[in-house]
């Protein structure tokens, strides 16, 4: 097995992963990804028990148990970059042996569950309502550094782009599906399920205006009326379409899961954004016990 250089697997003076600060044994196999690093606590407050926890940048991590089951969470920050450096990192933490900094004959699989906020495209899907992603349409770009062909669907990246008339001088759309056995372990009749659009921002890249004029004024709704044998694009946000594509090419297993806090159709912001969180919240501990 090659050694991986140290400019490309960095490890701190402590032995711990560059970014991240962690050391293999800190991680549980199931870990939940949030956005923010308050909400890391908003979850690890149900924990039976507490036993790692550490912070560098916007990556706090937390590990325990919840009900008898080992979980870690761990905050992303906002963006597909920082997916990047999150999804490399937990991979090297398992996949990886640090004292010899190669690659371990027998590979770990990882289960993956984001829990994060997210807007609405459709009328019909409420703020304050939950979203599960059965796929994700990534208009970021960062995961195309990649070489993707064996885990997007073109079929539904080539109907993504023909419907939106979509400006190639973007990039190309990437489409990646979620795991489809923890969909299945996930589904509830309390959840929506769609097609989440992933953006690379939160203003121009999710149509929004507020002084600066867009490259295409009419995405929003070419993207809300867009649907793929029956499943429809039904929310925005930044983080979704990076955590199923690195994941399936790492070999992890992953899911995301939505608080649906801004209706981009009708114009409405949640008045408790933080209760329909800690709703999510309570749905992901308990299935994810199941
Ligand atoms: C934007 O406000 C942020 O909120 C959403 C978006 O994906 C973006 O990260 O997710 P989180 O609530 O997990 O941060
Ligand atoms: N997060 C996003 O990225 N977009 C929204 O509209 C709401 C939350």
């Amino acid at each position: 097995m090659e050694k991986i250089k140290d400019s490309e697997l960095i490890l701190n003076p402590d032995g711990s992963v560059y970014h991240l600060n962690l050391k293999p044994e800190n991680i549980a196999n199931d870990i939940i990804f949030v956005g923010d690093q308050d909400r890391v606590e908003a979850i690890t407050k149900y924990f039976d028990s507490a036993e790692f926890s550490t912070q560098k940048r916007e990556f706090k991590t937390q590990t325990g148990t919840y009900k008898g089951k080992r979980l870690t969470v761990i905050s992303t920050g906002i963006g597909p970059d920082n997916i990047d450096i999150v999804l490399n990192e937990l991979d090297a933490l398992v996949n990886i042996d640090f004292a010899t900094k190669t690659v371990k004959p027998n590979l770990t699989n990882l289960n993956i569950v984001r829990v994060g906020t997210s807007g609405s495209l459709q009328e019909n899907i409420p703020v304050d309502s939950l979203l599960m992603s059965a796929f994700a349409i990534g208009t970021d770009n960062m995961l195309r550094s990649y070489s993707l062909q064996d885990v997007t669907n073109q079929a539904i990246e080539k109907a993504f782009v023909n419907h939106t008339n979509w400006d190639l001088s973007k990039g190309l759309p990437y489409v990646v599906a979620a795991d489809n056995n923890l969909l299945n372990k996930f589904k509830s009749d309390t959840v929506f399920e769609g097609i989440t659009v992933t953006a690379g921002g939160f203003y121009g890249a999710q149509g929004r205006i507020l002084r600066l004029q867009l490259n295409d004024e009419f995405l929003n709704d070419k993207i809300d009326s867009f649907e793929f044998e029956g499943i429809k694009a039904t929310n925005l946000e930044m983080e979704t379409a990076a955590i199923f594509g690195l994941s399936k090419l790492l070999g992890h297993k992953a899911l995301s899961l939505n608080a649906i806090v801004a209706n981009r159709k009708n114009g409405t912001f949640s008045t408790n954004p933080y209760a329909t969180i800690d709703k999510l919240i309570q749905f992901t501990l308990n299935k994810i016990i199941g």
